[in-house]
């Protein structure tokens, strides 16, 4: 009975609070030529769905969205969702700590939900009363909401309100992920993007159900993130005339990289920052001339060859950097992770590159972190909780497949499928083709856990798409090569092997269309695709 009057005062207090400009009616239905929403609509495709055709829940101007009572993470959740709906629906859309209402309602709520959602599972239901949706966590909640957001009519994404039904597709959803690490990766150093990019492509990312994003941080060209013991790397590595052609220059603070990594967090993605190394390193020796074997430092560059760099691996300098490096990178990640690159190594022998990869592994550790490398690092047999992203254009490699074998995981990023910065066809103005032309159907038609001979289910840990930036500058590019590559991939990593469907896929593709219009996206409009 307490409760009962506490959502009663709850209420009229948000009554007050309701503009007084509220629509007396529904607004007009749909245009025509927009086809109605069906549950299954939504990418990536859930595991299970089951659409009850008799309901449909409209979101009117009285709903409220009510969250967990005493839930802060399920509040923030529903503070967010609020966000979304608001500017093209024009409703108040209260969020209310509380228990059930009389008022029409998207329950957000945390705990009690079925086992088997696990951390990032999450349980969606519509009738004609509402929608519910329950999590164990809420990185659930969260994607639940996302999966929401795509059964409302694409008008939701404007910016401005709408007139239309805003009806959701009644039945139920019960989904969770196939594998645990969904990533993407951006190249900061070959083009340095804002912190403003940054958060628009995770704004992107966070709808496709994407937890990771990997930021490659240094590279021969540039050095993009603030190390306070070794201040010019930042200043000269990444100052003025930094980049390919030079048209690059720029680094993230430490204020702004935990700006990223905060804003990355509300959206249940977890920053994976890279330093690459032994190789990909000019930036830093152009800098300091004492990483060099012979104390002399290399001009700057800003081809895009690569191959050509290296640490001095029998200097004990290059230790201490190394350490100084991690150290304050690990300081400043939230995330498990660190990556440390580990590719290209050509102006490392071997023997070198064994000695520099056992000396610095331990490193990662020592700070807390969990390395990830490329495949090369799986050369030197570590440790099994290093992490090998795999990025190879082959079916076979057996060092990963050994390290497989003694325990070690991989994220699948194979060059010839999962790289968003190669062209689509001949015609691509932006991109490298060096793994070859990638359309829609190639990013999607693969299967992660049977890519590499002895490379199985349980060894992927997940996918990630990398974006390198050779020849992008501006979101525009950004968006142009990862849409619509960027939700196959995602889809690949969600959904079920089972779902596996290029026909079904292509049609839920070409209904994002007007989404990402609204939402300013621009996207490559593969003909294999029939967008709406
Ligand atoms: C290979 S993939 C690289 C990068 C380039 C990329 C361009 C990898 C681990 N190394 O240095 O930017 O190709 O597609």
């Amino acid at each position: 009975m307490r409760h009962r009057h506490t959502i009663t005062r709850l209420l009229a207090a948000t009554a007050l609070a309701l503009p007084l400009t509220l629509p007396a009616t529904p607004a007009a239905a749909a245009p025509a030529g927009t086809p109605a929403r069906q549950l299954t609509d939504v990418i990536p495709a859930p595991a299970e769905t089951r659409p009850d055709p008799r309901d449909t829940f409209t979101l009117g101007p009285l709903t409220v969205i009510r969250t967990s009572p005493h839930s802060t993470p399920a509040r923030q959740v529903g503070r967010q969702l609020a966000e979304i709906l608001r500017p093209a629906t024009g409703y108040p859309l209260p969020v209310l700590p509380v228990h059930a209402t009389p008022l029409p309602e998207i329950a957000l709520l945390i705990g009690g939900a079925d086992a088997r959602l696990g951390q990032e599972g999450y349980q969606l239901d519509v009738t004609r009363r509402g929608v519910t949706i329950r999590a164990n966590t809420s990185a659930g909640l969260f994607a639940g909401t996302q999966t929401l957001r795509q059964l409302l009519p694409a008008q939701i994404e404007a910016s401005e309100r709408q007139r239309t039904t805003w009806a959701i597709p009644g039945g139920s959803i019960t989904d969770h992920p196939r594998f645990a690490y969904r990533g993407a990766m951006l190249d900061l150093a070959r083009h340095f993007h804002t912190v403003g990019e940054i958060k628009a492509y995770i704004d992107l990312l966070s709808q496709y159900k994407i937890n990771f994003l990997h930021l490659h941080l240094t590279d021969d060209q540039g050095w993009r993130i603030q190390i306070d013991s070794w201040p010019r790397l930042t200043t000269v590595g990444g100052g003025p005339g930094t980049g390919v052609d030079g048209a690059g220059p720029g680094y993230l603070t430490k204020a702004d990289y935990k700006a990223v990594t905060a804003y990355a967090a509300e959206r249940h993605i977890t920053i994976v920052p890279e330093i690459d190394m032994p190789g990909h390193t000019n930036a830093a020796q152009s800098t300091y001339a004492e990483l060099n074997c012979d104390g002399v430092a290399p001009p700057p560059r800003t081809d895009t060859a690569v191959g050509y760099s290296s640490l001095c691996i029998d200097d004990e300098l290059t230790y201490q950097f190394i350490e100084d490096v991690i150290r304050e990178l690990a300081e400043i990640t939230p995330g498990p992770y660190l990556h440390i690159g580990g590719d290209e190594a050509h102006a490392t022998t071997d023997e070198d590159y064994t000695t520099f990869m056992r000396r610095v592994l331990p490193l990662v550790s020592k700070y807390g972190k969990r390395a990830f490398g490329w495949n090369e690092v799986m050369q030197v047999d570590p440790a099994t909780d290093v992490v090998a992203q795999f990025w190879g254009t082959g079916t076979t490699n057996t060092d990963l497949a050994e390290a497989v074998a003694r325990g070690n995981k991989v994220v699948m990023s194979p060059a010839n499928k999962a790289y968003l910065d190669m062209k689509y066809d001949r015609n691509t103005p932006l991109g490298l083709s060096w793994a070859g032309y990638i359309e829609v159907r190639d990013a999607y038609d693969w299967n992660p856990a049977q890519r590499v001979t002895g490379v199985g289910e349980d060894a992927v840990l997940g996918v990630e798409a990398p974006l390198w930036s050779e020849t992008l500058r501006s979101l525009d590019d950004i968006e142009y090569m990862a849409f619509p590559r960027l939700p196959a991939i995602a889809e690949l990593g969600w959904s079920t092997a089972a779902s596996h469907d290029w026909e079904s896929f292509r049609t839920r593709l070409g209904a994002q269309a007007p989404r990402w219009r609204l939402q300013d996206v621009d996207y490559y409009p593969s003909p294999q695709v029939p967008w709406l």
